[in-house]
């Protein structure tokens, strides 16, 4: 077999999606043995030293950075890899597109479109691999939904519904993480969880091109983070501070084919935990798709005899499914890590072939467009066009 491409990673933060990236590189070779790259962890960066060594040791990198000019200014680095928080983003990824890596990011790609912008405008001038990544693209039952309205299976579409809903912040005494700040995260609920949404509707529906929507905060004070932890939440200190993010977003929309949608996202859902689920409707079917049974696809099918109409699950582990047959066995399901292991099976398999990849920054630029539309028609009252 011929020597493999090796693709030397430098990452930039080690939490949760630091966790689920670093996961990814090291799996990926192993589950798709044909492809022709072989991610390297060369070197993770993080601020606090102690902290970015040990995650560094835990995960497997080579090495540690804590200043991330550093990290880019290594010749030993082909691929820089952000899952810091999204108002970090924009300096770090245009500075490694103009030290010429290739370029990966967590979503949002930024808090606003005039941050999203030039991060778009550096990728393209130094022309580098880049991608965002939005990880629910590459459920298996997501591509086959994607199959299925790309061979005309369901007819002409004519609804998108959808809801992601959580409720790890239902708790007023759950602290103000990163997430529940406007100056980092850039927004709550919308651009943590529908931004997916977007995406999603964006794969398999297409542009939406106008949109009416609300954002509200119930809790509008929570406690002062004492200390981070390793998931979501952390230690509440004594002192409180202002909730400068949604809790909830809601929003209506048109498609540019016609179809017409309904988004919904909260962390605010008692008993949801990740709740991402939509429905469309076409002419001749229905699908449903539920991250929390993320194996299974629904199916209705018009042109079912009467008598036998209902909707169908199909387990979507066959191996004749995207990705399946690379894991195990018919029905013995695969996980949210591997939405991940998948994305970089192809985005580094696309990066390496010098292919473009989806999706990439301007794909993250056409959902910042749409989450700023919403907000703006919130604040505006009014229906915005993108
Ligand atoms: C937390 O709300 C979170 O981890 C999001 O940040 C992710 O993007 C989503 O995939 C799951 O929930």
């Amino acid at each position: 077999m011929a020597a493999k491409r090796p693709v030397r990673i430098g990452l930039v933060g080690y939490q949760f999606m630091g966790k689920a990236h670093s996961n990814a590189y090291r799996q990926v070779a192993k589950f798709f043995p044909e492809v022709e790259f072989e991610p390297v962890l060369t070197a993770l960066c993080g601020r606090n030293e102690d902290k970015v060594k040990a995650a560094a040791e835990r995960f497997g990198f080579d090495s540690y950075e804590t200043d991330y000019n550093a990290l880019i200014a290594r010749d030993d680095i082909d691929l820089i890899d952000i899952v810091t928080p999204g108002n970090s983003h924009v300096d770090i990824a245009i500075k490694a597109a103009q030290a010429g890596k290739m370029v990966i990011c967590e979503k949002p790609l930024a808090n606003s479109v005039a941050a999203v912008q030039p991060m778009v405008d550096a990728v393209k001038a130094s022309n580098v691999p880049n991608a965002v990544c939005f990880n629910y693209r590459f459920v298996p039952a997501v591509r086959l939904a994607r199959q299925m309205i790309e061979d005309g299976v369901l007819g002409k579409i004519y609804h998108w519904r959808s809801v992601y809903l959580q409720d790890w912040i239902i708790d007023p005494n759950m602290p103000l993480v990163w997430r529940l700040q406007g100056d980092v995260a850039g927004s709550g609920s919308h651009g943590d969880l529908i931004a997916h949404s977007i995406d999603l509707a964006h794969y398999l529906v297409g542009p939406i091109t106008e949109v009416s929507g609300m954002l509200d905060t119930f809790i509008k004070q929570r406690p002062l983070l004492a200390e981070s932890d390793d998931r979501l939440g952390g230690r509440a200190s004594t002192e409180m501070g202002e909730v400068t993010v949604d809790d909830s977003s809601i929003f209506l929309a048109r498609f540019q084919n016609g179809a017409v949608g309904t988004f919904e996202a909260t962390r605010m859902a008692a008993g949801r935990k990740n709740h991402n689920k939509f429905e469309i409707n076409g002419s001749k079917g229905s699908i449903v798709f539920n991250m929390e049974r993320m194996n299974e696809l629904e199916y209705y099918n018009h042109d079912d005899p009467e008598t036998l109409r209902g909707f169908r699950t199909v387990q979507t582990t066959a191996g004749v499914h995207p990705y399946t047959g690379n894991y195990w066995p018919t029905g013995h399901i695969i996980g949210y890590e591997h939405t991940f292991i998948n994305l970089m099976r192809d985005v580094l398999a696309d990066f390496v072939a010098g292919r473009q990849t989806h999706p990439d920054f301007v794909d993250g630029l056409n959902c910042q467009r749409v989450l700023e539309a919403v907000s703006n028609s919130s604040d505006n009252r009014a229906w915005q066009t993108i």
